[in-house]
């Protein structure tokens, strides 16, 4: 705890900051479309939309989760545009609040003349990710929830969708909610020993408390277990094409792309800069990296390229080794590559295998970057390397955000801690301490505890009018 924003606030606190302003934002990408739609949310926004909006039903009497027909105006006179107006009364809205969207034509003009309006009528511009934040906030979704949204909108793979989806869902909130109720009961007992600590009444034996935090450390191992499935889910897969000059990386990395996006010559050392592109192949986001050839070189500019080529092979989660069927192994590089990645990590592929079929050659995948030979195995050999053995349900909690995984490892650490004051016989004050920090942390992964600065970090990185 250093700076006052860190200090770590209680969600009943939290609501109570609630604002009781009414904000507005275009919740549409900015542009030309079809239809643009501003969000308004608030106690005040049945009031505002009935100012600027002229239909056959007053919006202030309108029930709720009804749509209605009218033009909007300032003057009632000069017409801005005709509208749908959607109504949402709280609870049972998005953040939890009055709602109101109007849906227009997707024109910026007239959706910036409206927002005019409603902001002359003392409604605030909202602030990045200030609707999801009020959701969370009127309780309608937890801190994890919330994050998950700004991840539904991020995804570009399926799988990166459905692992997003499931957190929205709250699989993961119910995982960590559990524990932390579990933990709560323990700590609780630690907490009437120690009230009672001079008549002598013990209300839970240290073995007893002893195997319960173990028990709770094993389930928190298990979903720290399921990061890096989430992060590669999530994030998606580095995946680094490395070799000696000319052995056909960037002839393997056009032929996954279809396109003839790197240059390719007969000429070793042809790659110079590090070249970046994705590709998502069975729901999973690969960003794959081209790197220069590497070699001894004397030139100062494939030098500079070999240099990122190492760096490259440093940086990936799967290193694609790859050799041809005319150029014998370079066992000394395999070897380095060996130091820098895990061995499970890296995959031998062997090319140009329409030159010489026979192959006595040895690699985990026979290629032709001219015929496409074997490229569907190499696909399937760079699935495993990413995946491994995790395959997890629906319903199983998966990790996949950074800031949980700290919060889970934290927690892990404070009861090791709490262990280790059980078998030294420490005071149950001790115990105590460790209990609820553990508990904390584990609070602040659903927002029953967080600092200001986690708020705004998580909210400062959604777009305005989420
Ligand atoms: N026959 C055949 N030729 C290939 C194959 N893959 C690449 N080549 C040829 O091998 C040469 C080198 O290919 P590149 O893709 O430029 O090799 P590279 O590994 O990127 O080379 P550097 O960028 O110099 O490190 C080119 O003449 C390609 O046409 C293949 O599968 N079969
Ligand atoms: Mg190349």
């Amino acid at each position: 705890m250093t700076s006052k924003s860190e200090t770590l606030k209680s969600y009943a606190s939290r609501r109570e900051e609630l604002p009781e302003d009414t904000i507005a934002a275009l919740a549409t990408p900015p542009g030309i479309g079809a239809i643009s739609v501003i969000r308004i949310s608030g106690p005040k926004s049945f009031q505002a939309t009935d100012k600027i909006f002229f239909g056959k039903t007053k919006i202030i009497d309108a029930a709720s989760h009804t749509i209605h027909y009218g033009k909007i105006s300032g003057d009632g006179i000069n017409f801005i545009d005709d509208v749908l107006v959607y109504i949402y009364r709280e609870p049972n809205s998005y953040t939890g609040e009055d709602s109101v969207e109007i849906s227009t034509h997707g024109s910026p003009l007239i959706s910036s003349k409206i927002i005019e309006l409603l902001l002359q009528d003392n409604i605030r511009m909202a602030e990045p990710g200030e609707f999801t934040k009020r959701a969370f906030l009127n309780n309608r979704i937890d801190l994890a929830q919330a994050e998950a949204v700004a991840d539904i909108i991020n995804s570009r793979t399926e799988a990166s969708l459905r692992g997003a989806r499931n957190q929205l869902d709250g699989v993961l909130s119910a995982k960590v909610h559990e524990l932390r109720n579990s933990l709560i009961n323990s700590s609780s007992f630690v907490e009437l020993s120690l009230d009672f600590a001079e008549e002598n009444l013990e209300f839970i034996d240290n073995k007893e408390l002893d195997e319960k935090i173990q028990n709770i450390i094993r389930d928190i191992e298990q979903l720290l277990n399921t990061y890096s499935f989430g992060r590669i889910i999530r994030d998606g897969v580095n995946v680094a094409l490395v070799g000696q000059p000319n052995v056909g990386k960037s002839s393997i990395l056009n032929y996954i792309l279809k396109e003839s996006r790197a240059i390719v010559s007969k000429i070793p050392g042809t790659t110079r800069d590090v070249i970046r592109e994705e590709v998502s192949v069975d729901g999973i986001l690969y960003r794959l990296f081209d790197t220069a050839g590497i070699r001894f070189s004397e030139d100062e500019v494939e030098k500079e390229g070999i240099l990122r080529s190492r760096q490259a092979i440093k940086d990936a989660d799967i290193v694609i080794f790859i050799y041809d069927v005319e150029q014998k192994i370079d066992s000394a590089l395999l070897d380095e590559i060996y130091k820098l990645a895990d061995k499970d990590k890296v995959i031998v592929v062997l090319n140009k295998i329409d030159i010489a079929p026979k192959i006595t050659l040895k690699a985990d995948v026979y290629v032709s970057a001219l015929t496409g030979a074997g490229m569907n195995e190499m696909f399937e050999k760079l699935k495993t390397a990413t995946l491994g053995n995790s395959v997890y349900s629906e319903k199983t909690a998966i990790v996949s955000n950074l800031r949980h995984y700290e919060c889970l490892k934290k927690a892990k650490e404070y009861l090791i801690n709490a262990r280790n004051s059980i078998s030294a016989r420490l005071s149950g004050e001790f115990i105590s301490v460790d209990l609820r920090n553990a508990e904390n942390s584990l609070g602040e992964i659903i927002g029953e505890v967080t600092s200001d600065d986690i708020l705004n970090n998580i909210f400062m990185k959604f777009c305005i009018g989420k």
